[in-house]
C-alpha cells in the first residue's frame, strides 16, 4: 500500500508520493498538481477541489474556502470574529465553543465542524491519489504550520480520520521543505564538518514560515522557526481589493463590499493581477465586465504603486527573518543559502526584503509549490532518519505569576494547578494547557515540588503522562533542571521530565531525556524523595469528543456515498445524451442509407425529453432509454460496419491470394 504526503494549503494543496526511486507529485482528475483548499455543498452532492472552486461566484454561500486558520479555534476566538464578515459563508457557533460553518446542503440547513470541511477535502486528495495509483491509499503523512498549536494538530489529526486516512504523521512545513532540500543533496558537510545552515522561507497565502536547519549527509536539524501568523499572499490581494473598492466607490458610484458576488470577483481579478505584477512592472489593465448593475469597470495598476500599498507587509516580511537569527545564535555570515519556498515568495518586493536582509541572493532550488508535499513524501521513506528540532517550551504557572508580581509570597492553595507549555521563542500561546489537581503544601510550609512528564508525540501533540508531587527527603535539595527540552521527530515517542519546583513559579523547564535516562534519573544525583501521583486535566483542548468524531467519520462516509450515486446519476444521463447527438449527427453522414423513422423520432423524443421530465431521473431510467435507442440504433451501426468491412475483407483476401 502507498504512503502519501500531503500539503493542505491555506489556498493550494499538493499530493507527494515515493516511486520508482524518486519523490512525485500526484496529478488530479483536471491534470493539474494543485487541488484548491475548497468545498462546495449543494443540493445533490458536494464539490470539492477544482470543480468547486470554478463555481466561486456562484453558489458562493455554500462554497467553502479559507477554513484552515479554524482549527483548534472557538468561534469567540478574535481570528474567527475578524474573519467571519469578509467570508460570504457563514461562521456558527458550536455547542463545544468552535467554530462551525453553516451551508445549505442536500436542501436543509447543516452545520460542519472544521474538521469535517477539512476532512472532505482530504476525502478528495485520497480519491485523487488513488486514482493516480490505482490502489487504496491509507496511509498518510500530513504538514501542517509550524506555529500550530496542540490543538490545532489534534483537530487536524481528526480531519484525517474523518476522511479514512491513517495519519501516521503530522510534520510542520518547515521540516518538509528542508527535508525536501537535503535529502538527496551529495555534497553535504560529514559529520565531523561544520554544518551548512540554510534558510527557507515560505510565504503562502495565509501565513509566513522561516525556518533554519543545519544540514549533515544524512542528518538535518532545526535549529530555529520564526512565523508571521497572519502575513501571507493574501494580504496582498486585500490591499488590491480595497484600492478598487474605493476607486470604484468614487469612479462608478458602485458600493461593491455590499455585493459579495461582485467582491469575489474582484478578488480573483485582484489575485490575478498580482501574480501578473509579479512578472512586470510595467502599468497593467483591470478590466471587469458586467461588474455590478450592469455596469463595465476598468482601472489600471503597476508594481511601484503596488508596493507602495502593500508597504505595511512589506515592512513585516524582516521580523521573521531576525528572529531566527537570534534563536540560532547564528550571524548572516554563517547561512549558506536562502531557499524560498510558497507561491508569495514570487513577490519581487518580498524577495527583494528577503535578499537584502541576508545580503545575498537568494536561491530557488526547491520546487516553491511542491516542495512540502514532496518533503512530506520523503519523510515517509525516512523514518528511520536522525532529524532533530530543537523547541523551547515554557512551563508557567500563571496565577500564581500574578502573585509574585504583587510581590507577596505565594501559598500553594490554588487548585488546580495549571500548567501552560508554550514555545520559548514563539509568540503563541496555549501549545497545551493542563491542570495538575491536588497540590497540596509540604508539611512544614515550604512550597511542594510536582514532577510532570510531558509527552510530545511524533506529530508535535502534547499529552501530560503523569504528574506527581515530589516530597524531598530531610537534608536533601532538589534539583531543578533548567536545560531547554529537546523535542526529536525520530519515530518513537519521546519522553521528557520536567520539574516544576511550586516557589520559583516563573518559569521551569525540562530537559530532554530519553525514557531509559528518566528511568534512571538521568546522570543527575540521585534524589531521595517520595513521590504521590496528582490526577492531571487537559483543559482548553477544544478536541472533538470521541463519539462525535466516530459520527462525523459515518457521516463523512454517507456523503461519500451520495457524491457518488450522483456521478453515477449523471453519468447515465450524460451517456443518453452523448448516444442522441452522436447517432444524430451520423443519421445526416454515414448512417443515412441505414436509418428507420423510428429511429429518428425516437432520438428526437429522447432530446426532447432529456430537457423536460428527463431531466430529473433515476440512474435505472437512463439506462432503460439507453438500452431501448441502442436496440433500435446498434442494428444500424453493425450494418455500416459491415458495409465498411467488406471491401476491406476483399482486398485481404485479394491480397491472400
Ligand atoms: P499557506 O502556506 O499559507 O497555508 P498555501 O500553501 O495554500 O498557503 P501557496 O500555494 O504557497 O499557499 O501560495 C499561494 C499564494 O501565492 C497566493 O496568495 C497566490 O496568489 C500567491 N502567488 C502565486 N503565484 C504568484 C506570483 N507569481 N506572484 C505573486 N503571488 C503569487
Ligand atoms: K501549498
Ligand atoms: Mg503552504
Amino acid at each position: 500500500m502507498s504512503v502519501v504526503g500531503i500539503d493542505v494549503g491555506y489556498q493550494n494543496c499538493h499530493i507527494g508520493v515515493a516511486r520508482s526511486g524518486g519523490i512525485e507529485t500526484i496529478t488530479n482528475e483536471y491534470s493539474d498538481r494543485c487541488t484548491p483548499a475548497c468545498v462546495s455543498l449543494a443540493s445533490k452532492n458536494r464539490m470539492i477541489g477544482n470543480a468547486a472552486k470554478s463555481q466561486m461566484t456562484t453558489n458562493f454561500k455554500n462554497k467553502v474556502h479559507g477554513f484552515k486558520k479554524f482549527h483548534g479555534r472557538a468561534f469567540d476566538d478574535p481570528f474567527v470574529q475578524a474573519e467571519k464578515p469578509k467570508l460570504p459563508y457563514s461562521l456558527h457557533k458550536l455547542p463545544n465553543g468552535n467554530a462551525g460553518v453553516k451551508v445549505r446542503y442536500l436542501d436543509e440547513d447543516k452545520v460542519f465542524t472544521v474538521e469535517q470541511i477539512t476532512g472532505m477535502l482530504l476525502t478528495k486528495l485520497k480519491e485523487t491519489s488513488e486514482s493516480a495509483l490505482k490502489k487504496p491509499v491509507v496511509d498518510c503523512v500530513i504538514s501542517v504550520p509550524s506555529f500550530f498549536t496542540d490543538a490545532e494538530r489534534r483537530s487536524v489529526f481528526d480531519a484525517s480520520q474523518i476522511a479514512g486516512l491513517n495519519c501516521l504523521r503530522l510534520i510542520n512545513d518547515t521540516t518538509a521543505v528542508a527535508l525536501a532540500y537535503g535529502i538527496y543533496k551529495q555534497d553535504l558537510p560529514t559529520p565531523e564538518e561544520r554544518p551548512r545552515n540554510v534558510v527557507f522561507v515560505d510565504m503562502g497565502h495565509a501565513s509566513f514560515q522561516v525556518s533554519l536547519t543545519a544540514f549533515h549527509k544524512g542528518k538535518l536539524k532545526v535549529l530555529a522557526t520564526a512565523f508571521d501568523l497572519h502575513l501571507g499572499g493574501r494580504n496582498f490581494d486585500e490591499a488590491l481589493v480595497d484600492f478598487f473598492c474605493e476607486e470604484f466607490k468614487s469612479k462608478y458610484k458602485l458600493n461593491v463590499r455590499e455585493n459579495p458576488r461582485a467582491l469575489l470577483r474582484l478578488h480573483q481579478e485582484c489575485e490575478k493581477l498580482k501574480k501578473l505584477m509579479s512578472a512586470t512592472s510595467s502599468d497593467l489593465p483591470l478590466n471587469i465586465e458586467c461588474f455590478m448593475n450592469d455596469i463595465d469597470v476598468s482601472s489600471r495598476m503597476n508594481r511601484g504603486q503596488f508596493e507602495d500599498m502593500t508597504a505595511q507587509y512589506l515592512m513585516r516580511v524582516e521580523t521573521p527573518l531576525k528572529a531566527v537569527l537570534e534563536q540560532s545564535k547564528l550571524s548572516r555570515d554563517d547561512v549558506y543559502a536562502v531557499e524560498i519556498v510558497g507561491g508569495a515568495t514570487r513577490i519581487p518586493a518580498v524577495k527583494e526584503r528577503i535578499a537584502k536582509f541576508f545580503g545575498k541572493d537568494i536561491s530557488t532550488t526547491l520546487n516553491a509549490d511542491e516542495a512540502v508535499a514532496r518533503g512530506c513524501a520523503l519523510q515517509v521513506r525516512l523514518f528511520p532518519v536522525t532529524l532533530t528540532r530543537a523547541v523551547c517550551f515554557w512551563c508557567s504557572v500563571p496565577f500564581c505569576l500574578q502573585h509574585l508580581r504583587c510581590g507577596s509570597s505565594p501559598s500553594l492553595t490554588w487548585f488546580p494547578f495549571p500548567l501552560l507549555f508554550a514555545g520559548k521563542h514563539l509568540q503563541r500561546m496555549h501549545w497545551g494547557c493542563f491542570s495538575v489537581q491536588n497540590v497540596a503544601p509540604q508539611p512544614d510550609g515550604e512550597s511542594s515540588k510536582v514532577k510532570v512528564k510531558v509527552r510530545v508525540n511524533v506529530h508535535g501533540i502534547f499529552s501530560v503522562s503523569s504528574a506527581s508531587l515530589i516530597e524531598k527527603q530531610k537534608g536533601e535539595d532538589m534539583q531543578i533542571d533548567s536545560e531547554p527540552m529537546v523535542q526529536t521527530e525520530g519515530g518513537a515517542e519521546e519522553q521528557v521530565l520536567l520539574l516544576v519546583q511550586s516557589r520559583k513559579y516563573d518559569w521551569a523547564c525540562g530537559e530532554k531525556t530519553d525514557a531509559a535516562a528518566v528511568a534512571a534519573g538521568g546522570s543527575k544525583p540521585r534524589v531521595q524523595v517520595k513521590s504521590t501521583e496528582l490526577p492531571v486535566v487537559a483543559n482548553n483542548i477544544r478536541q472533538l469528543d470521541r463519539d462525535v468524531l466516530k459520527d462525523f467519520v459515518d457521516c463523512e462516509h454517507q456523503m461519500i456515498i451520495q457524491d457518488k450515486f450522483v456521478k453515477e446519476l449523471n453519468d447515465a444521463k450524460n451517456a443518453v445524451e452523448e448516444y442522441v447527438y452522436e447517432l444524430r449527427d451520423k443519421l445526416c453522414g454515414i448512417y443515412e442509407k441505414y436509418i428507420t423513422n423510428r429511429l429518428t423520432l425516437m432520438l428526437e423524443d429522447t432530446e426532447n425529453w432529456l430537457y423536460e421530465e428527463g431531466e430529473d431521473q433515476p440512474k435505472h431510467v437512463y439506462e432503460e432509454k439507453l438500452d431501448a435507442l441502442k436496440t433500435l440504433g446498434q442494428p444500424i451501426q453493425d450494418r455500416h460496419r459491415e458495409h465498411e468491412d467488406r471491401p476491406r475483407a476483399f482486398e485481404e483476401l485479394g491480397k491472400k491470394i
